[in-house]
């Protein structure tokens, strides 16, 4: 392959510009609040601060799938953080997670408030609170718990490498599209091969393994991550899509992906979430028609 756009590193990288690409005004090279903002609190004894992209629907799926199976201690407030203004970089947000990055929540119910963010850790800290969505028994949980790293070990790859490079660099570049093409096209054929074993990713029973997993490679298989379905021939892979198809219908699901949501149908934008009658009342289709 012809050595194109050839760069030489200087002996130390400062930071001149801005790197160019969709999300490039948000990024910097240090950590930390850049702006007064604190955080709103709600009455629930959990508060949710996030986004529904792929991270930020794992969480909100999880806590609609808590209610739905009668933890009535999962009730919770969710707000919205606006990643591309910048809110994550607020000094409320901040003291949540220094990481600047959704999902985060605070667990109220606690003598002390806790803060929990990544959503991996999100997810299991939800599933031990509750003891629900993640096996008993130490075999099954291993197995679980494998999966649940797994996708935070590959997602990044998928998001930052192969996501950056073939929908929001500021041009196209063959090198690292094909690099980590490469790769989502092997971690699809994992998964799907371990489908084909199981009906869910850990076994027989629908897990936090599924809940983090399917808004990556589930949605992926459908154009609606990055509109890359086509060029990775995601059709292709016939349990994942037989997977997502089955988690998608999922009463739950459905409403964990509206929550957050500041994008799309109006329908599917509840961008606020205090109750389960939102679902019914404060969508963006309802709130737009009376303001
Ligand atoms: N490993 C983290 C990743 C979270 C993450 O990357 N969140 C993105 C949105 S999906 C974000 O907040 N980006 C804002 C930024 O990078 O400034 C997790 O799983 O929670």
């Amino acid at each position: 392959m012809a050595a194109t756009g050839a760069y030489e590193p200087p002996k130390i990288w400062k930071w001149e510009k801005e790197s160019g690409g969709r999300f490039a005004s948000i990024n910097r090279p240090v950590s930390g609040a850049t702006h007064e903002m604190e955080l709103p609190r709600g009455r629930h004894p959990i508060q949710l601060y996030s986004l529904a992209t792929p991270n930020g629907v794992k969480v909100t799926v999880m806590l609609e799938e808590l209610l739905a199976a009668g933890h009535t201690g999962a009730e919770y407030d969710a707000y919205v953080i606006r990643i591309g203004k910048g809110d994550q970089f607020g000094s409320g947000f901040v003291d949540i997670n220094p990481n600047s990055k959704i999902p985060a929540l605070v667990d109220h119910s606690l003598p002390k408030p806790t803060r929990v963010f990544e959503s991996g850790a999100i997810l299991l800290y939800l599933a031990e609170k509750f003891g629900a969505f993640i096996p008993e028994d130490p075999s099954e949980r291993a197995e679980c718990l494998s999966w649940l790293f797994w996708q935070m070990g590959s997602a990044p790859y998928l998001g930052g490498g192969f996501g950056h490079f073939y929908a929001y660099a500021p041009y196209k570049m063959e090198y690292p599209i094909d690099r980590y093409t490469m790769e989502v096209k092997r971690q699809l054929d994992v998964l799907d091969k371990r489908l084909a074993e199981t009906r869910y990713v850990a076994g027989d029973t629908y897990t936090v393994a599924d809940m983090a997993i399917w808004p990556w490679y589930g949605v992926l298989t459908t154009g609606r991550l990055y509109d890359a379905a086509e060029f990775l021939a995601a059709n292709e892979y016939l349990n994942v899509v037989r997977w997502y198809e089955e988690i998608a219908a999922r009463d739950a699901v459905v409403r964990g992906r509206k929550v957050n949501r500041v994008s799309g149908p109006l329908e599917d934008q509840l961008h606020e979430r205090h109750d389960v009658s939102d679902f019914q009342l404060r969508t963006q289709d309802k709130l737009e028609v009376v303001a």
